[in-house]
């Protein structure tokens, strides 16, 4: 496990604490990598996310609670196909997470393939994992757990097109990425998980969330897990 001086653990912790009106407890020693929790209700703003090249975003007032809104969905940058509007925490890397997140598509349910995504182990901008949460189920690129390596992706996902999830509502969502490479993605019911996968590729990495090529507002996301600074 990579070591870092206490002054820098300090820096993140300053940094997080002025970006995001975050939440972050230390486990113990002075090791880098630290049981933590980082939450965004962005009421102050974006703070650590940072947004992809395309997509707008925005934060929206909607009845005195602040959500974070993308607003004009993203283009295809070439290369592989993969998520175009995202937030990323580009300075935190983690290790056995639990994303929670609230999401709701701003997309009409004429658009079937409507979408919202949760972006894990992500390395880099053609490495990294992404659930697509849709209106739509057919097993090959709407409801499903994608890998995304160099210039291909795959479909990771072990169920056989799990029913659609994505309605006009909010939903709750939950990406539980352990380390031994199982991962779990839940959609209001906490108890039974839409879809899972087991791919041991990418165990450590940075998280965002956002569409493939849709808009949607999201809030109270919070990450918990083992956070190692960049
Ligand atoms: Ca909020
Ligand atoms: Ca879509």
């Amino acid at each position: 496990m990579a070591l870092i001086g206490w002054s820098a653990m300090k820096s993140l912790f300053k940094s997080i604490y002025a970006g995001c009106r975050t939440v972050l407890w230390v486990g113990c020693g002075l090791s880098l990598a630290h049981a933590s929790q980082v939450s965004s209700d962005f009421s102050d703003g974006l703070g650590l996310w940072e947004q992809s090249a395309t997509g707008t975003w925005e934060i929206q007032n909607q009845s005195g609670n602040d959500v974070a809104a993308l607003t004009a969905a993203g283009t295809q940058p070439g290369g592989v196909r993969r998520p175009t509007g995202y937030l990323l925490m580009p300075s935190i890397d983690w290790t056995d997470t639990t994303i929670d997140l609230r999401a709701r598509t701003l997309e009409p349910e004429s658009v079937v393939n409507r979408d919202v995504v949760v972006i894990f182990g992500y390395v880099d901008e053609t490495h990294f994992y992404y659930t697509h949460l849709s209106s739509n189920s057919d097993d090959r690129f709407h409801t499903i757990i994608m890998k995304v390596n160099g210039t291909e992706r795959e479909t990771i996902d072990l169920q056989d097109a799990p029913l659609a999830p994505l309605t006009d509502t909010w939903h709750d969502i939950r990406v539980i990425h352990a380390s031994n490479g199982s991962i779990r993605v839940y959609v209001d019911d906490m108890e039974t998980p839409v879809m899972t996968a087991e791919d041991t590729m990418f165990p450590v990495g940075s998280v965002g969330f956002g569409c493939f090529d849709d808009r949607a507002l999201f809030d109270d996301v919070r990450i918990s897990g083992t956070a190692r600074a960049k």
